[in-house]
């Protein structure tokens, strides 16, 4: 049934989850506005659009109705136009699982692994808005910004390191996904949209591209969201943390 009310998603701008609900709403064909909340007031906004302890995006209106949270939102579409479906019949359970998967372990690795990889270039955040690299004095409020991120999503050398070390079993869990057929089908499915954008945004770090080359996880993530961009030139991150696949 065609959707007639209007459907907006509020999203900030460099986020992998709402890529992911991009694509969701993309493929089943229902037209939308991406709106991007201002970055520093967006927990307030949120509260405001959804309702109490809800302070991130993705969040989706569909008329007066308010889906919060990426896997929410995905569920709620399949509901409204189960045609062109991200979860098919026979195996909806386990790609939901690995959606979650995608949701719950990956997606941290998606804010980590690129704010670790800033954190050692900052002069290249303004890539993130299209700017090639940052002059002194946009390089100092780089600086300020990654440290208060580094402080907001609690990330450490230690940690960054840790996640680099299980990244490439997480790349072969992907490429056990893909033989399984929950992902890198002919069509997509939840576990693709909700995998492949993290696995993008982590792409764009350039010292950790050797760990995904010709696996599944970089197909998804390019056939879904586009070549992958580099963020952040080869040497940000010390070389001993990267662990390539066996
Ligand atoms: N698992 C949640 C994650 C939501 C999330 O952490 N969103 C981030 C963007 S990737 C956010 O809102 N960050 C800003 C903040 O935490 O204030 C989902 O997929 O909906």
């Amino acid at each position: 049934m065609p959707i007639t009310e209007k459907v907006t998603l509020h999203a900030l701008p460099p986020s992998h989850p709402c890529k992911a609900v991009g694509a969701a709403l993309d493929y089943k064909g229902i037209e939308y506005e991406w709106v991007n909340l201002d970055f520093g007031k967006h927990n307030e906004q949120i509260t405001e659009l959804y309702g109490e302890g809800k302070t991130r995006v993705p969040g989706l209106t569909i008329g007066e109705e308010r889906v919060h949270g990426s896997t929410n939102i995905f569920k709620r579409l399949e509901e409204l136009v189960p045609e062109l479906s991200l979860y098919p019949e026979g195996i909806a359970d386990e790609v939901r699982e690995a959606e979650l998967w995608g949701d719950r372990v990956l997606q941290d690795l998606g804010r980590r692994i690129p704010w670790g990889g800033i954190y050692f270039r900052p002069e290249m955040m303004g890539k993130m808005n299209g700017i090639e690299e940052l002059d002194p004095a946009g390089t100092d409020f780089a600086m300020k910004f990654v440290r208060a991120t580094w402080k907001y999503h609690n990330i450490s050398c230690v940690q960054i390191a840790e996640d680099l070390e299980k990244f490439p079993g997480m790349i072969d869990e992907i490429e056990g996904m893909a033989a399984d057929g929950l992902v890198d089908g002919e069509n997509p499915t939840a576990a693709d949209l909700q995998i492949g954008s993290s696995i993008w945004v982590i792409g764009t770090i350039s010292d950790v591209k050797p760990v995904i080359e010709g696996s599944a996880a970089e197909r998804i993530a390019e056939r879904y969201f586009g070549e992958i961009p580099e963020m952040i030139p080869a040497g940000a991150l010390p070389a001993s943390w990267i662990k390539l696949r066996d």
